[in-house]
């Protein structure tokens, strides 16, 4: 038998006999180095360069626990997934994705371009650097990828079949309790709360019973209704940037789910880096000027998204009852309540949840870090509770500045 006949987890001088053996990216002469780079809480990622050129790839394998914890036993057929997903997306959304090269079943590894010359943009704006193009970007891709792949455009029939590729009940499981239960009343003691904000929060949220109620229909919601493959986890590191580009990655959490669960994921990623821009640039033009840019991208997040909706609905929708006057400003309301709720829930999880993000837990300060969790929490279940009222990115950003304004530096 061959070694790549049975499935094991690479090791790096492993993937570069795999890419000899498997593709033709690399000439025959190719002096091969490889890495492990991954730093999410899944997978493993081997970046695989040829000394001698500047050709290179990234393999991206799963193994059957998540990398953050045993605890989480995870299909290795996300692999498959995420491939599938990226294949789709990048017609849907051309030049918005990686390529994918090579999907090995077996392996359960996916081979695409590698985007060193980008950089994870959790990272970047971290440094407080700006991306002018970003908001352009990922709304085409949202817009094309959601809407594309729903009722309103697909025949339903044809829906239902992807729909069944893409189911995904461990990935859903994560979801369901790291998103959805486990932050508002940590029922399974996973959550890592900051010591210094721990009667806070069990006041102000494992205390909220109204909140509770609020985020079980949102969680029934998101089990429920399948209305678009959505990327399900486009966070800020799940996206590479440049100024003039941006690709979407790891789209390993795919899945029929209500479209504002990835509108939502990209504006509570943004919150969080103003809430670091808040609490770590010392000078305050620098502040200020930073911050002004990212509130300007939510809002045109929001804002792009509506109007690229509306005019993709207008071209493409098949569905005959879609063009029932008021229907398509219905439809939209929905994804935009659900945009907000997750805003909430993506800004509460990633605080008091086991999956942290670095915006938060690199704020040095612990004062400052505390004022950042309580601003990022307080404008969640605002977020949460009256989902129904944010209907633009003006919006949005007000509910974060009325957060903001209860705890003055
Ligand atoms: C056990 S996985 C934890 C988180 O990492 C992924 O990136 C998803 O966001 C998931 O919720
Ligand atoms: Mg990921």
């Amino acid at each position: 038998m061959a070694k790549y006949d049975q499935y094991f987890l690479m090791k790096p001088e492993d993937v570069i006999e795999y890419v000899k053996d498997q593709l033709d990216v690399f000439g025959p002469d190719a002096d091969l180095e490889c890495k492990e780079i991954g730093d999410g809480n899944l997978n493993y990622v081997f970046r695989v360069w040829d000394r001698k050129s500047s050709a290179s790839v990234i393999v991206k394998q799963s193994g059957d626990t998540a990398r953050i914890s045993d605890e989480f036993k995870v299909s290795i057929d996300r692999n498959r997934i995420e491939a599938e997903a990226l294949m789709l997306e990048d017609r849907l959304a051309p030049g918005l994705v990686p390529k994918v090269y090579k999907y090995d079943p077996v392996m359960n590894c996916t081979v695409m371009d590698d985007l060193s010359d980008h950089q994870i943009m959790r990272g970047a704006l971290i440094k407080h650097e700006k991306f002018p193009l970003f908001a352009d970007h990922i709304t085409t891709f949202m817009v094309n990828t959601l809407l594309l792949t729903s009722d309103v455009v697909m025949d339903h029939k044809e829906k239902k079949d992807l729909a069944r590729r893409f189911g995904s009940p461990d990935l859903c499981e994560i979801t369901e309790d790291l998103v959805y239960t486990e932050p508002f009343n940590d029922y399974k003691g996973r959550n890592i709360v900051f010591p210094p904000n721990k009667e806070w929060v069990e006041r102000e949220i494992y205390g909220d019973q109204e909140l509770l109620l609020e985020v079980s229909k949102l969680k029934f919601d998101f089990m429920t209704r399948g209305q678009a493959l959505i990327h399900g986890d486009l966070h800020t590191g799940s996206i590479f940037v440049r100024p003039d580009s941006t690709k979407v990655i790891d789209p390993e959490f795919a899945y029929y789910g209500p479209m504002g669960y990835d509108t939502g994921n990209v504006v509570a990623n943004l919150f969080f880096a103003w809430a670091n821009a808040d609490a770590t640039i010392a000078d305050p033009a620098e502040r200020a000027d930073y911050i002004q840019w990212l509130e300007k991208t939510i809002v045109d997040v929001v804002d792009l998204f509506k109007a690229k909706f509306v005019k993709a609905w207008d071209e493409h929708a098949t569905e005959v009852l879609a063009r029932t006057p008021g229907f398509r400003e219905w439809y939209l309301d929905t994804v935009l309540d659900d945009t907000a709720a997750v805003t909430g829930l993506e800004l509460s999880r990633r605080i008091l949840g086991i999956a942290k993000v670095k915006d938060i837990t690199s704020i040095a300060d612990e004062a400052l870090r505390l004022r950042a969790e309580r601003i990022c929490l307080t404008a969640a279940k605002e977020y949460i509770k009256k989902r129904t009222q944010f209907r633009t990115g003006a919006d949005f950003v007000a509910a974060f500045r009325r957060a903001m304004a209860q705890f003055p530096r």
